[in-house]
């Protein structure tokens, strides 16, 4: 569908690694197994399986996590990835990752976000708004690209979730909220929770969210990935600012999530393939559609699960018969649910009107 395509689109549920292009990972991988660092074969092998289980995906996340190791393949990670957001019209991007340290590369978790903040100021196809220091139109002085050099380029707004693995430990993951705050000043609007659903227990985190909300940071949670009722419960008393998932709640579970009024991050492509939902038209994407509920439609990984913003948007308009200009509409209400502030907001309501009066939306 090509008005998916073509209309502005909000990503809020992106992973950086998981939205790696394959041939960018291919080549990374290609050139390890040249120095003997890994068995190339056995790698393309995982890479190009494209039917994996949840426990699958996290086996290629640590393939993934292992040709990803120095500050320059992350800043060239961030740039393609940014750059290929933005070539299919996203224009607000949220984008995650896991700060990682590798005492072998002298990277700590610092100079990992350094890293990232870099690949930002290495877009070149499209102006990039990165700092939550910039509002309205004043473009960022460590922005390179565009109003430097005059020309009316397309532009996307970027902003960074520090993720926390859920195999770290309460110490661990307070070192990513302080690294959160301390790079607020960079773009960094919030924390995210993820990592292998089995793996790790909510009072673990609990101390680490509660100082990062206690802070003004935004806090997302992956919840409800697996069947855990009570994790689910306690993660929806929590309050965080929004949820990603929500694939196994039961029916009380429910009910808090739809009073609570926390917008739900959806990965229909993800879910499927995960086999965490059986199928498309019994996932809980038309429920909370229908009931009104705030939600936003997102890639996950769109590297891991070969999918992009624009085949979510027309897989949900063909799944479940919307239209043109609803789907529209779904995409512009995640103005509201985005963590940056209210003058990108402002903008992002500019950019979204003007293409309704352009794409006749
Ligand atoms: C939970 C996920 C995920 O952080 O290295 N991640 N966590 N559920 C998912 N659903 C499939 N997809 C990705 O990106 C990769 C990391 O993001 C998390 C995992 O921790 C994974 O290792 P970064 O940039």
């Amino acid at each position: 569908m090509e008005w998916c395509f073509a209309m502005p689109k909000i990503e809020l549920h992106a992973h950086l690694n998981g939205s790696i292009r394959d041939s960018t990972l291919l080549g990374l991988a290609k050139a390890l197994g040249e120095k003997g660092k890994i068995v190339f074969s056995e790698f393309e092998h995982v890479i190009l399986n494209h039917d994996r289980s949840l426990r699958e995906v996290f086996k290629l996340f640590d393939l993934i996590h292992m040709v990803t190791t120095d500050h320059e393949i992350v800043t060239r990670i961030t740039k393609e990835v940014v750059e290929d957001f933005a070539a299919e019209n996203v224009v607000y991007l949220e984008l995650r990752t896991t700060p990682k340290r590798n005492d072998l590369v002298g990277m700590s978790k610092r100079s990992y976000v350094e890293a990232v903040v870099n690949g930002l100021r290495d877009v070149s196809t499209v102006e990039v708004n990165f700092s939550s220091c910039t509002t309205g139109g004043s473009l960022n002085p460590v922005c390179r690209n565009n109003a430097c050099t005059g020309t009316a380029k397309k532009k996307i707004y970027v902003r960074l979730l520090l993720s926390i693995d859920r195999r770290e430990t309460t110490e661990a993951a307070i070192e990513t909220v302080k690294l959160a705050l301390e790079m607020r000043h960079l773009g960094v609007m919030g924390v995210d929770l993820s990592g292998n659903p089995i793996i790790g227990e909510w009072v673990t985190f609990l101390p680490a969210l509660k100082f990062a909300q206690e802070q003004g940071l935004s806090v997302t949670l992956h919840c409800g990935e697996v069947p855990n009722m009570e994790e689910i419960r306690r993660m929806l008393e929590f309050l965080p600012q929004r949820i990603g998932h929500a694939c196994f709640l039961g029916e009380e579970e429910w009910k808090k999530l739809k009073s609570s009024k926390i917008p739900v991050e959806i990965c229909l492509t993800s879910n499927v393939q995960t086999n965490t939902i059986s199928s498309l038209d019994v996932h809980h994407f038309e429920d909370l559609y229908k009931s009104k509920h705030p939600i936003v439609l997102c890639t996950d990984d769109a590297g891991v699960f070969s999918t992009s913003l624009s085949k979510e948007y027309s897989i949900a308009s063909s799944t479940f018969g919307i239209g043109k200009k609803e789907m529209f509409h779904l995409a512009r209400n995640a103005i509201d649910f985005i963590f940056a502030g209210d003058g990108v907001k402002e903008e992002l309501k500019h950019i979204f009107d003007s293409a309704a009066l352009k794409l006749d939306l």
